[in-house]
């Protein structure tokens, strides 16, 4: 049985962080393992607390779940602090966890911050040097980088900076330019996924896709495979979305 481990916040409303994670897990047949980061409370109109996980606990998590089971694949989503980046690190390098997938959550969909100020420059240093693959938005790819990302242009500029910061691999997902959806996929070559824009804001797209990249990558996919996939899954799941009460759609998986 082939497993994956998601490290992120919890989502009472079932469309994002861990909750989403392990659904998207189920779909693809894969084991769900799951280390809690940070604790919110949130509906579909939005995220109203954050109660986070103490590094020292989340690290106590990974160290107890990973001294008995190897996820094939692991994925972080919200980490609010700089301490749960840094216990993440360690826990990384410690049991040199294979397909690193690092979603570098910063904001709700609804712009509630899910991360303190020194959690980008944090994930910076200390995560991406040990990532597979990194899965920014514009919005992320821009901090991360320190390039404004508007355009294509702009997409791969910051995705040749993110390899220079030493992650393996970057995806920058363009859900939220103006005119196109592009993907930019950089691994010393660019690869493009475009599709079709699909109006509406949706709750957790960043969490549904970066955990359907790791349930492939944990199925022994390529990464270049497991995007296109992933893409594809996103396709259906905008399809099968539905109205909360408040204005976001939440995803059906
Ligand atoms: O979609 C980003 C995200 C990630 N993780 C958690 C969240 C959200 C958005 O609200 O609540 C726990």
């Amino acid at each position: 049985m082939k497993s994956a481990l998601t490290i992120a916040g919890s989502d009472p409303s079932g469309g994002a962080g861990i909750q989403a994670d392990l659904k998207v897990f189920q779909y693809y047949g894969v084991y769900g393992l799951s280390v809690v980061s940070a604790l919110t409370a949130q509906n579909s109109g939005g995220v109203s607390g954050i109660m986070p996980v103490s590094g020292r606990f989340l690290r106590k998590q990974l160290s107890v779940l990973l001294d008995d089971i190897t996820p094939g694949a692991t994925k972080t989503g919200m980490l609010y602090s700089e301490a749960a980046v840094e216990a993440v690190a360690r826990t990384v390098k410690k049991y040199s966890l294979a397909n690193f997938v690092i979603d570098p959550v910063m904001l709700s969909s609804t712009g509630r911050r899910l991360a303190e100020k020194g959690v980008p420059s944090a994930i910076r240093k200390k995560l991406l040097p040990l990532c597979t693959v990194v899965t920014p938005n514009i919005h992320e790819a821009s901090v991360l980088s320190d390039i404004p990302v508007r355009n294509k242009t702009d997409m791969e500029r910051a995705a040749v900076r993110l390899i220079e910061y030493g992650a393996r691999n970057a995806i920058i997902t363009g859900g939220h330019l103006e005119k196109i959806a592009l993907d930019v996929i950089y691994d010393g070559t660019f690869h493009y996924l475009r599709g079709r824009k699909i109006p509406g804001e949706f709750h957790g797209t960043g969490c549904v896709f970066s955990a359907a990249i790791t349930a492939l990558l944990a199925e022994g996919h390529s990464l270049l495979k497991a995007a296109a996939l992933a893409r594809a899954f996103m396709k259906r799941a905008f399809k099968r979305s539905f109205n909360g009460r408040a204005a976001l759609r939440l995803f059906d998986l």
